[in-house]
């Protein structure tokens, strides 16, 4: 039973119970309706309270329901909040911990609303490229005023409810238990006449509606660019202003069911339960124990290891750095020391947080030190022969039970593990340059690493607020195997005719945050030379682009040596296309007589975007990736797949996977096809008529 039912000395209390948020599925909503409507026909009841159990008044409406049959089935949230606001007994909605989304709305139809302090209060349905779909457009806004009410509803952020103390939305914050109070407070309502007052009978009052709703649309005009939900929450809002509640209604309504079926919702969405999902790893289940981390070492203070350390002092987790030399010890610590005081310069962090969370960092010389870390990571260079000396003195010196973890991009961390006798506790934490800054941490999950030694990592990467996703062994892991095919796809296209300022230009409007080009220039193209140089020697077989070594041999690495695609100005970061090098592709072509055609901006990106699906699925054939979704958290966190398209596996759904086989196999036939051979599943989902997304 998703409700229950209870009566309290002439008080029906009224309880969602559909953990673990109360969403108001179908059940649900028809438990409230019930609820209602049997206190209104019990003589006894005077009043009634809606509350929730567990850990949530209400998260709002049930995200998996939408676009199905269950979402528009009677009662709809609608109906529900019509029965409770037009309930001749006063209902008081006692919120506790969270009231999102339709939970808001929820209880902004009843008559009275009580909260308990710490509450997080929030219309966030723009985060997932919807609006507040149950009057929370109309309703709000006449609760707590037009500003701070637009505010939340373009945003989304949760607020605590004891900073709403005197908004108009609560008519009491509990101090000490919400239920007694709710008790207490239904006691004397209920024996008020009525009616009780309706938040839908309020007015909204400000002196320049028009303007202020104008300058709400300047506001989001960046962020709504590539999302139609911002503006959306606007007109209904204004609709509600200019035309009244009901008008204001018909216009959320209409908004809602367009914005619901947007493929930016659905991005949006995917999004959200994807996070979600990546916790999960099949075999894992969630109540493996976990091992207690309470101190923390990293080996290596370049720019990786201060990046990754920053994470768990941020978190207020102790961290021992260790350097072989006092000079690099030195330059790590006072980096990390200037990263804070930017963001102290910047007024995200105070003074006095600073010092303290430099006074959770150890530095140290010595590997005798690390003997109390619960987790170590390492994060020297790349290259096995140096993570062989790390690892046989890690075994040596680390306690029993530590987790030994590897931050190796592109190493096999099951040759890793076996440098130490406990290939059980190793396992890779690949994070993402800046480390302190990017949301992706691939987990490696070598051949022998114990599920509790994954599933601490996992519940770590939370603390850390890191988006953690597993990945098998392979050469590059999930997120660098795929590019590899991608930039191989970028090079293959410079050959045949197109330029680096044309292909990132195609790619860049498609979404991503930077195309190709820009970005090598900017990891420096030196990292994909010496890939390109081992994969000559491992696959003579895979077919490369060798355009990008001549550009290597002219010593142009990108950003840092002043040229790479593109030239750059000292101090300027501006990629400038560069004449010497578009003439060098040409010449190139000339050379080895590659014929040169116009390559239209469509091919660009479908190339792409195709080589990342096509890798993707090959990935999730070898069960690199356990779900389709945790590709697309990779791309989505990691590499500036642009959000509003999902990912790229979501990105083939949408296309539809029947489209991407046909086009993979006209690529396979035209110069350079050799790049392009099917993954089998892929092929076979299309010809079943399925997405890698269900
Ligand atoms: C809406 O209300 C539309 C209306 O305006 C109009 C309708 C007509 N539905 O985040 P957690 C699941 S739109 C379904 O790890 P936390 C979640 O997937 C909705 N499932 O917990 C996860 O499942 P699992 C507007 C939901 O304590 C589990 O609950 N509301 C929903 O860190 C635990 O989630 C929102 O956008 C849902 N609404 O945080 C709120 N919410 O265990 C979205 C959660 O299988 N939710 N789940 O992985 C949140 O922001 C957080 O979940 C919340 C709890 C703060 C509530």
């Amino acid at each position: 039973m998703a409700v229950d039912y209870t009566t309290h000395d002439g008080v029906a209390v009224v309880t969602l119970n559909n953990p673990p948020v109360n969403g108001l599925g179908l059940s649900t909503r028809a438990g409230i309706v019930a609820g209602i409507e049997r206190a209104q026909s019990d003589p006894a009841i005077r009043a009634i309270v809606l509350t929730g159990a567990g850990k949530a008044f209400s998260g709002g409406a049930d995200i998996t329901e939408f676009n199905t049959p269950k979402a528009t089935q009677e009662p709809t949230l609608a109906t529900v909040i019509q029965v409770v606001e037009s309930s001749a007994k006063p209902v008081i909605a006692a919120i506790h911990s969270v009231a999102m989304g339709g939970g808001l709305e929820l209880a902004l139809g009843a008559h009275y609303r009580i909260a308990a302090p710490g509450a997080q209060i929030a219309l966030p349905e723009v985060k997932l490229g919807i609006l507040p779909g149950a009057g929370g457009t109309q309703r709000l806004p006449r609760a707590i005023g037009l500003e701070a009410a637009l505010n939340m509803i373009v945003s989304g952020t949760p607020v605590l409810s004891e900073k709403l103390t005197d908004s108009g939305l609560f008519d009491e914050i509990a101090q000490g238990d919400l239920a007694e109070a709710a008790l207490t407070f239904a006691r004397r309502v209920g024996a008020q006449t009525g009616p009780h007052p309706k938040v839908r009978d309020r007015k909204i009052e400000h002196p320049n509606a028009a303007g202020f709703i104008q300058f709400a649309r300047n506001s989001v005009a960046a962020i709504a660019k590539n999302f139609p939900a911002p503006h959306k929450c606007i007109d209904a809002v204004e609709a509600g202003v200019q035309n009244g509640f009901d008008k204001g209604l018909a216009v959320e309504r209409e908004c809602f069911v367009a914005l619901v079926q947007t493929p930016e919702s659905r991005a949006l969405r995917h999004a959200f339960f994807g996070e979600r999902a990546a916790s999960k790893i099949p075999d894992v289940p969630s109540d493996t124990p976990t091992r207690d981390i309470q101190r923390v070492a990293v080996i290596g203070a370049g720019t990786m290891g201060g990046g990754i350390a920053m994470n768990f002092v941020n978190a207020g987790i102790p961290v021992t750095l260790l350097e072989t030399k006092q000079e690099a010890l030195d330059r790590g610590i006072a980096t990390i020391r200037k990263n804070y005081e930017a963001t102290v310069r910047k007024g995200r962090l105070k003074p006095e947080a600073l010092e303290q969370r430099m006074a959770l960092l150890t530095p140290t010389l010595s590997y005798d030190d690390l003997k109390d870390a619960d987790l170590i990571v390492e994060a020297v260079f790349e290259e096995l022969g140096v993570k062989e000396q790390v690892f046989r003195r890690l075994d040596e010196v680390a306690k029993p039970g530590a987790i030994l973890a590897s931050n190796t991009s592109t190493l096999d961390v099951d040759r890793i593990a076996a440098f130490t006798k406990r290939p059980q506790d190793v396992v890779g934490m690949h994070f993402f340059s800046p480390a302190n800054v990017m949301k992706l941490l691939e987990v490696v999950r070598g051949e022998h690493t114990a599920k509790d030694v994954l599933a601490t990592v996992m519940k770590l990467a939370k603390k850390i607020r890191k988006t953690a996703v597993v990945s098998g062994v392979c050469d590059g892991f999930i997120g660098n195997r795929m590019i590899e095919q991608y930039i191989r796809q970028a090079l293959f296209m410079l050959e045949e005719g197109a330029l680096p300022a044309q292909v990132d230009r195609a790619i860049e409007k498609f979404g991503f945050a930077m195309g190709p080009f820009r970005m090598s220039d900017l990891a420096g193209n030196d990292i994909g030379w010496a890939i390109r140089k081992r994969r000559y020697q491992e696959q003579p077989d895979m077919h490369y682009s060798k355009v990008a070594d001549r550009l290597c041999e002219l010593g142009r690495f990108g950003q840092k040596t002043g040229g790479g695609w593109y030239d750059y100005k000292a101090g300027d970061r501006t990629a400038y296309p560069s004449k010497a090098v578009d003439e060098m592709i040409v010449g190139y072509c000339a050379e080895t007589q590659a014929p040169r055609r116009k390559i239209g901006d469509e091919e660009i990106v479908e190339r792409l975007v195709l080589s990342l699906v096509n890798e993707g699925a090959k990935i999730l054939e070898e069960g690199i990736a356990s779900k389709a979704s945790d590709i697309d958290m990779v791309y989505l966190t990691g590499y500036g797949f642009p959000l509003y398209r999902g990912g790229p596996m979501l990105y083939a759904d949408t296309v539809g996977l029947y489209n991407v086989e046909r086009a993979i196999r006209r690529y396979a036939a035209q110069p350079n096809g050799d790049a392009w051979q099917i993954a089998p599943g892929l092929a076979k989902l299309a010809a079943e008529g399925r997405g890698f997304n269900g």
